[in-house]
């Protein structure tokens, strides 16, 4: 079993109820059971273009391998209308497998932990919110992150008629 965390982001459509429901179509997964998720946020775009970004973190327990768990989220995305048109185009889900347990992986198809998130506000914020002080694997803890992204432009969202919240 291993804890991994997934950051989930997207800027086209109804880009708060599509977070919840990719997470609830991540826990319907065998092999995935979701444990924690973060406040959503509002962030705006960071090397792409478009609307602003809804953003979260979910921690999950997964019997998977990465690369399977990649796999999966990668037809989520597509489930959810995604089309990779250009590198950075706008889209209507993303999941980033951020950390998978304490595992460096360097495939030509997945790099763990993401080589950028130490960079990016509406990947540290949201995760250092359900886990506070974790290290990230190569990089240490991410409390040495987090004031390098105190600039960055996000703010969480509250949801008021949300049925299917693990938290809010
Ligand atoms: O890597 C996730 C996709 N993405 C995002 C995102 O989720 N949120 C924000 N704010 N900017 C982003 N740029 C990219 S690429």
């Amino acid at each position: 079993m291993t804890l991994a965390y997934l950051g989930l982001g997207a800027n086209l459509g109804e880009v708060e109820q599509t977070l919840l429901d990719c997470i609830t179509c991540l826990a319907q997964h065998e092999g995935i059971t979701v444990l924690q998720r973060s406040s959503i946020y509002r962030t705006k775009p960071v090397d792409t273009e478009g609307p602003d970004f809804a953003n979260a973190v979910v921690s999950i327990e997964t019997t998977l391998t990465a690369e399977k768990l990649h796999e999966i989220c990668m037809d989520i995305e597509l489930q959810f209308g995604r089309k990779r048109l250009y590198r950075y185009a706008p889209r209507t889900l993303d999941i980033d497998l951020l950390l998978f347990g304490d595992q460096i992986i360097a495939l030509p198809t997945l790099t763990v932990p993401h080589p950028r998130m130490v960079e990016r506000a509406f990947v540290l914020i949201p995760l250092a919110e359900i886990a506070s002080s974790i290290m990230i694997p190569g990089y240490g803890l991410i409390d040495k992150y987090l004031p390098t992204v105190a600039h960055q432009d996000i703010g969480k969202v509250i949801l008021n008629d949300c049925t299917h919240c693990l938290t809010q």
